[in-house]
C-alpha cells in the first residue's frame, strides 16, 4: 500500500484536534495573562476551573487524545510532507501545552494568593473574649446554705443519686408497703435501682462512712414522679441536715433550723413547726418560716398566710440509727430536709420554677 493511501488528510486532522481544543480552551483563554481582581472568583471556583483544566489537558495531550493519533501519522504521510506536517504537529502540541500552562499558572498563583488571605491572622484586630458564664440561681441558693452550714461546723456530704432499695427506703425505715415505693411515686430503672427521691438516703451514707457523731449537710438532685406545675418539677434539690451525737434534742433541731433562717433571710425571721409524719423521724414536724417579705403580715410571696413552708424535720427514728449499727439508747440526733428549688423561687420572686430547667440563659443570667 502507498505510504498516505488510506490517511486521509493528515493536515486536515491535525487542525481539527487544534480547532477541537481551542474550543474547549476558549472559556479558559482570558486567564492566560492572569487572573484579575475583577474576575469574579472566589477561591472555591478557581480551583474547581484549575481541576477542569487539568482535565481537558489529559483529554487534548494524552495517550488517547486525537493529537496522540495524528501524531502517529507522522511517520505515515509521505516522505516529502513528513517535514511540514511533523513542524505542523509540533506546532500545534506547543500551542496547547503553552494555553493550558500559561492558564494553569495564572489559576494557581490566584488560588495561592486566595488561600495565603484566607489563612491570614491580623494581629491587630482585638481578641475575642469568651462570653462570662453565669452560676445557676440554684446553685447560688445552695452555695449560700453550703456557707452557713459550714459555719455551724457541718461538712457537706455529696452521694449517689441512683440508690438501691436498703437506701431508698428499707434503711430510713419505710415499710414494704408504704405508697412512697410505688412505681407512680418513684422513678425506677430497668434493673431495678431507684432514682432517690430524696437526700434522706444520704444520712445512711454518711453514718456508715463516718459513724457518729456526725454533723452534716448533703445537699443533691432528687427524683419523683410529680406533675410539673408552678411549684413542683420532677427532679429538684433538696439539702439534707443530720446531727447524731449524745444528748440531741428537738431543741437543738429547732436552735439549728432558726439560727439558718435568720442567717438566710434575716435576723427578724420566725419559724414555725408543724406536728408532721415521716418514716424516718419521730416526732417530726414540718418546718415553716415567717414570710421575708412581708414579715409576716401576709402577702402575694406567703399566699396571704404570712408563713412560708422550708421542709420536714424530726428526730432520727431509732431504727434508722439501728439500721446503720448506731446504738440509739446512747445517740440521739435530728434530721431535716429543705427543698432548695421552691426556696430559689422565691428568693427571686419567680412565679414558675419549671423556668429553674428550661435553660434559657437569658433568663439564667440574670442572676449573681
Ligand atoms: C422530704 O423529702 C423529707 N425527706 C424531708 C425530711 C428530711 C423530713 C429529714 C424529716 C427528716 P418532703 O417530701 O416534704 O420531705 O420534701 C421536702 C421539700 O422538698 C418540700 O418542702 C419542698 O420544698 C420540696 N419538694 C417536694 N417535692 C417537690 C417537687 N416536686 N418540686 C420541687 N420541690 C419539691
Amino acid at each position: 500500500m502507498p505510504e498516505g493511501a488510506s490517511l486521509g488528510d493528515p493536515k486536515l486532522k491535525a487542525e481539527s484536534a487544534r480547532k477541537a481544543f481551542e474550543q474547549e480552551f476558549e472559556r479558559f483563554a482570558r486567564f492566560r495573562a492572569g487572573v484579575s481582581a475583577e474576575s469574579g472568583l472566589t477561591l472555591n471556583s478557581a480551583e474547581a476551573l484549575e481541576r477542569e483544566l487539568s482535565e481537558l489537558r489529559t483529554r487534548h495531550t494524552g495517550k488517547k487524545s486525537e493529537l496522540a493519533s495524528v501524531k502517529k501519522l507522522i511517520g505515515r504521510v509521505a516522505p516529502e510532507e513528513r517535514a511540514s506536517f511533523g513542524q505542523l504537529v509540533q506546532q500545534i502540541e506547543a500551542e496547547i501545552t503553552r494555553g493550558v500552562e500559561e492558564a494553569e499558572a495564572a489559576l494557581l498563583a490566584f488560588i495561592n494568593d486566595a488561600r495565603r488571605e484566607r489563612e491570614r491572622i491580623d494581629v491587630t484586630l482585638p481578641g475575642r473574649r469568651p462570653r462570662r458564664g453565669h452560676i445557676h440561681p440554684v446553685t447560688l441558693v445552695r452555695e449560700r446554705i453550703e456557707d452557713i452550714f459550714v459555719s455551724l461546723g457541718y461538712i457537706v456530704e455529696d452521694d449517689r443519686e441512683i440508690e438501691t432499695d436498703f437506701y431508698n427506703f428499707t434503711a430510713l425505715n419505710i415499710p414494704e408497703n408504704h405508697p412512697a415505693r410505688d412505681p407512680l411515686d418513684t422513678f425506677y430503672t430497668t434493673t431495678g435501682l431507684a432514682l432517690r427521691s430524696q437526700t434522706s438516703t444520704v444520712q445512711i451514707h454518711a453514718m456508715q462512712r463516718r459513724g457518729v457523731p456526725v454533723r452534716m449537710i448533703a445537699p443533691g438532685r432528687v427524683f419523683r414522679r410529680d406533675t410539673p406545675d408552678a411549684t413542683h418539677n420532677p427532679m429538684f434539690f433538696q439539702v439534707e441536715g443530720l446531727c447524731v451525737d449524745r444528748g440531741i434534742t428537738m431543741a437543738h433541731l429547732k436552735g439549728t433550723i432558726t439560727e439558718f433562717v435568720h442567717r438566710m433571710f434575716g435576723p427578724e425571721t420566725r419559724t414555725r413547726f408543724r406536728p408532721s409524719y415521716f418514716p424516718f423521724t419521730e416526732p417530726s414536724a414540718e418546718v415553716d418560716y415567717s414570710c421575708f417579705k412581708c414579715g409576716g403580715r401576709g402577702c402575694r410571696i406567703c399566699k396571704g398566710s404570712g408563713w412560708i413552708e422550708l421542709g420536714g424535720s424530726g428526730m432520727v427514728h431509732p431504727n434508722v440509727l439501728s439500721a446503720v449499727g448506731v446504738d440509739a439508747e446512747e445517740f440521739t440526733g435530728f434530721a431535716f430536709g429543705l427543698g432548695i428549688d421552691r426556696m430559689c423561687g422565691l428568693m427571686y420572686s419567680l412565679d414558675d420554677i419549671r423556668l429553674l430547667f428550661e435553660n434559657d440563659v437569658r433568663f439564667l443570667e440574670q442572676f449573681n
